[in-house]
């Protein structure tokens, strides 16, 4: 897999292939943690991956193999939020976890390393989640004076039940590979080695898919959980199918054209 870097972003880069783009937090020396600038790359590498007809599949993943992202940058966390350059305290980062959510393409989190704290609400947000045997997972708000009360908790009693789900953040512990694995919060399991091959084998798989119905299989599992916000996002695919439809096209049709509407030849399906 030889992908080409388009090196547009600070704080992560983004590399494209084969119809997959592949968004890499680039902060190794903290554990990929993010700060404001991170958040902001990736929501414009994630809106440029939404948008490219080009690209069908996303991975995300952090540089280096010892961790896919370990959270805020705690080091930037001012008194009422986290610091950018100029001094400005906010994060977009919940956000960016519904973009994850709803953009139209599967996005897959390929972790090696550390998923803690945000960093690991980040792959909970993720379609799939492929991780390396070295892979470690856990929440650490409530050491640090922090907590995802949304997604971070929702997601996560999904995936492997509220029992679980309690532990895990009510205890802050680190989980293995396997144990995330057993507990469902991650589709596989491989040799650190093997993690991007594998990855991109599942994505290449995706690829050969109909996006339409990948499209609309995102969107109704999000229906499920989101209430109206939900269903919003599964009715606008309807509405794009019905504008491609002659039946949608009547209508506006005869609105440009200032005549009544002919729906007659459209049958009343069963
Ligand atoms: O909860 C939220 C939010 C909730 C609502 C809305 C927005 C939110 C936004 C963010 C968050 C959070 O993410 S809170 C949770 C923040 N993250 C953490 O508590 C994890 C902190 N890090 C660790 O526990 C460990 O570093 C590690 C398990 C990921 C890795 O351990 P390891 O391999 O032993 O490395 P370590 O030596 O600890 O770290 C290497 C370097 O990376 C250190 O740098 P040094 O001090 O030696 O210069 C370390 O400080 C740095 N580093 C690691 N993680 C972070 C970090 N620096 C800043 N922030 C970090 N998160």
């Amino acid at each position: 897999w030889q992908a080409i870097e388009k090196p547009t972003f600070t704080d992560i880069t983004y590399h494209q292939a084969e119809g997959i783009a592949k968004i890499t937090i680039n902060r190794p020396h903290v554990r990929n943690a993010f700060r404001p600038e991170t958040v902001r790359g990736m929501m414009a590498a994630f809106r440029h991956a939404h948008l490219d007809k080009d690209i069908g599949v996303i991975i995300l993943t952090g540089a280096g193999e010892l961790a896919f992202c370990s959270g805020g940058d705690q080091k930037v966390r001012g008194d009422s939020g986290y610091r950018d350059e100029s001094g400005e305290e906010g994060l977009d980062v919940l956000e960016l976890q519904r973009q994850i959510r709803t953009l139209p393409k599967p996005v897959v989190a390929m972790i090696a390393g550390y998923a803690i704290g945000g960093g690991h609400v980040l792959h909970l947000c993720c379609d799939l989640a492929i991780a390396a045997d070295n892979a470690r997972f856990g929440q650490t708000g409530p050491r640090v004076g922090s907590f995802d009360a949304g997604l971070g908790v929702g997601l996560l009693a999904r995936m492997v039940g509220l029992r679980r789900a309690k532990e895990i953040w009510f205890l802050c512990r680190q989980y293995d590979a396997r144990q995330a694995y057993e507990m469902g919060l991650v589709n596989t399991v491989v040799a650190v080695e093997d993690l991007e091959a594998e990855t991109v084998a599942w994505c290449r798989d995706m690829l050969k898919l109909s996006p339409t119905a990948l499209r609309c299989m995102k969107a109704s599992f999000n229906a499920d959980t989101d209430g109206v916000a939900g269903l919003q996002e599964l009715a606008g695919n309807t509405t794009g199918l019905f504008y491609m439809t002659e039946e949608g096209q009547e209508g506006r049709n005869a609105y440009v054209e200032k005549r009544a509407p002919d729906f007659s030849s459209f049958p009343r399906r069963p």
